[in-house]
């Protein structure tokens, strides 16, 4: 196994559970949530900025690295840790997801996909094969199978078709893998319908992956929807492996999906927001930029342990974001990335504890109070 999990405890009030798995960069504690550093680096931040903030696990994009700086300079240099000098675990999604959401003139075949470069303006091809080449030469801990996701509004037989050709896709990404030391994972499909989830695990979890990621979710499906199908798809996966939902999502989604049984989680949400002065408090979201925060000389977020909150105002991070200076969304994307890590560390606690059911409940509450 190159990736062992253990599973210490099982929340007796939901599914949650708080395990370890072993990468080639040492442990990850699970439920565990990754910061996106699409191009090898998280917008602004130093890795000793993501020690700071909880960080365990940095996620890394395919698509954009092997359009630039390319898989030539990542061999070069032997890798992506060394690179952006981040000597913890890497998790790379295959470009699956890129190549439905940002790649201009694509054509989709069984061979892979055909799309037009933003950086040269050239055609490249990402097959399954190619997106594994290009993962090992990033020397990623974790690599995604290449997989084929739709929009969840799809019509049936859309939505079959994707979910059958990423099964075939799977299988061509474990016969592409060449290094022993990267884990693998496969990606269940199917967008919002239960048939189709529960047809997609079937074909993939007989087959020898480390984990298993639920994709296809938080693409125009409703909250309730999404819900369901992590629930659902969650109690089809093999327990003794991490389960992985993908770009997924606000604090009350990651609640819900820990209590599912979900390991791990990705999101743009934090740094994304962060960057766009928005800042994820204990008592629900707070805009810097509005009006009343100019005179308040109080922190973001009184309970927060953060650097942003320990040094700095509301009035001072309001005044930066309003003179544009970058100094702004740095302290927020700071705080934001602090705020979701020390999330999943009390999720983390309170599984142990096994009191997740009622910890949840009791964070959902606040949320709403407050934003409701
Ligand atoms: N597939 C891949 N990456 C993803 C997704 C997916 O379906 C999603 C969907 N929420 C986010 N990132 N490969
Ligand atoms: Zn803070």
């Amino acid at each position: 196994m190159t990736l062992p999990f253990t599973v210490h405890t099982t929340d007796p009030g939901s599914r949650a559970r708080r395990g370890t798995f072993m990468t080639a960069h040492g442990p990850v504690e699970t439920p565990v949530f990754m910061a996106v550093g699409t191009r090898a680096t998280v917008t602004g931040l130093t890795p000793a900025d993501l020690s700071e903030v909880g960080a365990q696990v940095v996620l890394g994009n395919t698509y954009h690295l092997m359009l630039r700086p390319g898989p030539e300079l990542f061999r070069r240099v032997g890798g992506i840790h060394h690179f952006m000098r981040w000597s913890g675990p890497v998790l790379t999604d295959s470009g699956g997801y890129q190549i439905f959401s940002l790649a201009e003139d694509r054509t989709l075949s069984e061979r892979g996909a055909r799309f037009r470069s933003y950086t040269d303006q050239r055609m490249h091809m990402l097959s399954p094969e190619r997106s594994i080449e290009m993962q090992t030469a990033i020397g990623s801990d974790i690599m995604m199978v290449l997989d084929v996701c739709v929009d969840s509004r799809s019509d049936l037989p859309t939505m079959r078709d994707a979910m059958e050709r990423t099964h075939r896709w799977a299988v061509r990404s474990l016969a592409a893998r060449t290094n022993p030391a990267q884990a693998l994972f496969a990606i269940v499909q199917g967008g919002v319908v239960r048939e189709l989830r529960k047809e997609s695990a079937g074909v993939l979890t007989p087959m020898p992956f480390d984990g298993f990621a639920i994709g296809g979710l938080a693409v125009g499906d409703a909250r309730a929807e999404r819900e369901d199908i992590t629930h659902f798809s969650a109690e089809l996966l093999p327990p003794d492996r991490p389960r992985y939902l993908m770009g997924v999502g606000t604090p009350p989604d990651l609640l819900e999906a820990i209590a599912a049984g979900v390991d791990m989680f990705d999101c743009i949400l934090p740094t994304h927001l962060g960057w766009q002065g928005t800042a994820f408090t204990s008592t629900g979201r707070v805009r810097v930029t509005r009006g009343p925060n100019a005179h308040l000389d109080v922190p973001l977020d009184a309970e927060c342990p953060c650097s942003t909150c320990t040094n700095y105002s509301r009035a001072y991070l309001h005044h930066l974001f309003k003179c544009s200076e970058p100094l702004g969304p740095r302290l927020l994307s700071l705080h934001n990335l602090h705020h979701y890590h020390a999330l999943v560390a009390e999720a983390r606690r309170a599984i142990e504890q096994g009191t997740y059911a009622s910890f949840a409940r009791k964070k959902l509450e606040a949320i709403d109070r407050h934003e409701h």
